[in-house]
């Protein structure tokens, strides 16, 4: 089966890869999951200018049907990732950057200009766990006026990550920004941020930051990751990609991704309940359905859902 895919030029040999913050904070993890056959790439957790402990514990809870979390950008640094990706990888990585600030963002964006990183870089303007710093890509005017300065000055492939938007209104609107930038990919969706999940029996939240508030994702967000994904396939520029990010439990659920017209797959919630297995699993479920229905390549259905 022909599982591959490509953002600006870079071939994935397979369309998997890890939901950034799961299974990517240390290299010891990132080699794992670039060891993996089923796996066609690593993204980095989300790096800040300075390494950050993150969020007091406990601040990762499993639901049934899906996580929480508040982990508060716990990361060992920009210049611990960036020495990562740096060295030769059999397979592409995505390095993912996050500031506390618009100023943090250009500064990070800056040290990769001046470096000899040649890869992809992904902007994270969706994190919803650090106290005080609300959702970038929810601010347009923000997200337009930061995009215009990145852009100034940094000439290296660069996408973005996502919060999952809600209304028709708002993906006309952030795909009217995004559409002005040569940008390489959009990964949507970040986690759903700041549910609340209550535990009857204790009566209480689940995850100590924020009073229990924190972002949701796993099966529960399926729905609004496959929204998100077709919603902005139909708004981008074919050059920008879409990686599927959100709900993947399936098989089906892959192939419903590529469906929306994802060009590659994370895994992120499940990735962390079953470990780097997942793909191996995810590989034989998806292709018995590819084979079913007689495709040989994600070419074959990707972006071709069917309306009534
Ligand atoms: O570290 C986190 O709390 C976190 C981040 Br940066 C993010 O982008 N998405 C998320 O669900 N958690």
């Amino acid at each position: 089966f022909d599982l591959t895919g490509q953002i600006n030029g870079v071939p994935f040999d397979r369309l998997f890869l890890n939901a950034s913050g799961v299974h990517c904070q240390s290299t010891t993890e990132l080699d794992e999951l670039l060891q993996d056959e089923f796996v066609g790439g690593a993204v980095t957790k989300s790096a800040t200018l300075e390494k950050r402990a993150g969020n007091p514990a406990p601040r990762y809870y499993e639901l049934a049907n899906g996580s929480i979390n508040s982990m508060g950008l716990p990361n060992n640094g920009f210049d611990y990732y960036i020495q990562y990706v740096l060295q030769f990888h059999a397979k592409p990585t995505i390095l993912s950057v996050a500031g506390l600030s618009a100023d943090d963002d250009i500064q990070l964006l800056n040290q990769i200009q001046d470096s000899d990183y040649q890869g992809l870089t992904e902007l994270n303007l969706s994190c919803p766990n650090v106290i005080g710093k609300p959702q970038m890509a929810y601010d347009f005017e923000g997200t337009q006026a930061l995009l215009q300065s990145v852009f100034s000055f940094f000439k290296k492939p660069l996408g973005v990550k996502l919060p999952p938007y809600f209304d028709l209104v708002h993906f006309d609107q952030i795909t009217a920004i995004l559409n002005q930038f040569p940008l390489t990919h959009v990964n949507s969706i970040n986690s759903i941020g700041n549910g609340l999940w209550v535990d009857v029996a204790s009566e209480s939240v689940v995850i100590k930051p924020k009073g229990g508030f924190g972002g949701l994702g796993g099966k529960m967000v399926l729905p609004t990751a496959l929204a998100n994904v077709r919603a902005l396939r139909q708004r981008l520029n074919d050059s920008i990609k879409v990686i599927g990010t959100g709900g993947v439990q399936t098989g089906a659920d892959v192939f419903a991704h590529i469906l929306c017209g994802a060009e590659l797959v994370s895994i992120g919630t499940q990735l962390q309940a079953e470990g780097i297995g997942v793909y191996h699993r995810l590989t034989n479920e998806l292709e018995r359905i590819m084979a079913d229905k007689g495709y040989t390549a994600l070419a074959d259905f990707r972006g071709k859902l069917n309306t009534i």
